[in-house]
């Protein structure tokens, strides 16, 4: 095969010779998993009473009045998350304690008209182009009915209201920690749950798929997207967008048990498209904290998740906790904006023939599923050819990180294992700049 030029890039994917057969059904991503693919990173705000309480988790007896923000501003915490490059917000709308960040009908444990949160995120987040998700915990520490099969209801209205009033969601977070004790309207005592059945997951499903079509559903398992298996922000290496769940008796994904190991690899030749989302806080903890504000993440840090979570074809949730005046505190921010200019300066303009080059990105078109094993990358040199990288799965992306510059007139990617016909649609050099 002759090398070929694509626009600026030296492009060349080799299949190989002897095929391997394609599985028998090929496991595909839908569409709205398509759409988040592309959105690689997002960000998560945890935000409510704990930011007051100096908790992580809230018992729910709070007084709401704790709750003031007083310089809280939308658009300056979605500006920063924008510098950033991140191209979504993930709100906890309610967090275990039961504090809605939005006026709901459905309880008093709630910020009122004036300040609804959720309002302002989303029409900042509208503004500046990013897409709005919600996080609605389904443990509710707060509530009178948890426990009971009168909660339910209330859950489906509280998220009804979400998914009704807050413009297009492009994720809804369904979180796993479920179940304990809590305030439960003053009775303050444990109230424990089957996370299977309790909540008839697949009629809240159906809700959301019939107000916001176009949104993924995140849980530990599904149905859409699932949890990396660990809160470090680290995919596997290989890592399969397939997956199988265990202990969902043959039920839809999204019901079961998480297995932490494996969701953090996939499953290869799956038979659910269920991508990893790697949730990470830029701090120690998940709400803001004054403790931690020595302790917050450094630009490099962020750029090595990066590489191991978007790198191996997931997507970053990187939380950015808003503190007691409403705003992201001076160290996130210097750190969002210093991991937003090393993705500017590095991933804007890929080199060119002859460029030194040190990071490659390999894209596979997943429409057709996820089929290449491993492959060989090589570098046309004075010398001929030269093998310069390897990698096993690629998927929606896999970023690849030399440890020295190399320079070539061509790039190419040699599939040596695959299942059926591999496609690979894009490959990219670039020059790390700092
Ligand atoms: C966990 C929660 O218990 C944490 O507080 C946090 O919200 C994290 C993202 O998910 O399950």
């Amino acid at each position: 095969m002759t090398p070929r030029l694509l626009g600026r890039r030296a492009f060349l994917a080799t299949i190989p010779a002897a095929l391997a057969a394609a599985p028998l059904v090929e496991t595909v991503p839908s569409a709205r998993q398509l759409r988040w693919h592309e959105l690689e990173t997002t960000a998560f705000l945890h935000f409510g009473v704990n930011t007051f309480t100096n908790k992580e988790w809230g018992y729910g007896d709070e007084d709401p009045a704790i709750f003031d923000p007083a310089k809280f501003d939308a658009n300056a915490i979605v500006g920063a998350l924008v510098d950033a490059a991140m191209r979504g917000v993930v709100l906890t709308c309610k967090h275990h304690d039961g504090f809605c960040l939005w006026p709901t009908a459905t309880t008093d444990h709630c910020v009122r008209a004036s300040s609804d949160i959720a309002l302002e995120i989303s029409r900042a987040a509208a503004r500046a182009g990013i897409g709005f998700g919600v996080y609605l915990s389904p443990w509710d520490r707060n509530s009178a009915a948890y426990g009971t099969p009168a909660y339910i209801p209330l859950y489906r209205q509280q998220l009804t209201e979400l998914l009704t009033k807050y413009g297009e969601i492009f994720e809804v977070w369904f979180d796993g920690a479920n179940g304990g004790d809590g305030y439960y309207g003053g009775a303050r005592e444990k109230r424990m749950i089957d996370r299977n059945t309790y909540y008839d997951w697949p009629t809240t499903w159906a809700l959301v798929r019939r107000l916001q079509p176009q949104a993924v559903m995140f849980s530990d398992i599904g149905p859409d997207v699932r949890w990396v298996g660990n809160e470090r922000g680290i995919a596997g290496d290989p890592c399969w967008a397939t997956y199988d769940p265990v202990g969902a008796n043959g039920g839809p994904a999204g019901i079961g048990n998480v297995r932490e190991r494996e969701s953090t690899v996939g499953t290869r030749h799956g038979r659910q498209w269920l991508p990893p989302e790697c949730d990470v806080s830029i701090r120690p903890g998940w709400f803001w904290h004054p403790s931690e504000n020595t302790r917050v993440k450094t630009a490099a840090q962020l750029v090595d998740l990066y590489y191991q979570s978007v790198g191996r074809g997931a997507n970053l949730l990187l939380n950015v906790p808003p503190n007691t005046d409403g705003l992201l505190s001076a160290e996130d921010i210097r750190a969002l904006q210093a991991f937003g200019e090393y993705r500017h300066l590095t991933f804007d303009r890929p080199t060119i023939e002859g460029e030194p080059f040190n990071v490659i990105r390999l894209r596979e078109d997943i429409r057709k599923g996820q089929r290449i094993d491993r492959v060989v990358v090589e570098a046309q040199q004075s010398g001929g050819w030269k093998e310069v990288a390897t990698a096993t799965s690629i998927g929606a992306r896999r970023l690849i990180r030399l440890p020295q510059p190399v320079t070539a007139r061509r790039v190419r990617a040699r599939v040596t294992e695959s299942s059926g016909h591999a496609k690979i649609s894009e490959i990219a050099t670039f020059a790390e700049r700092r």
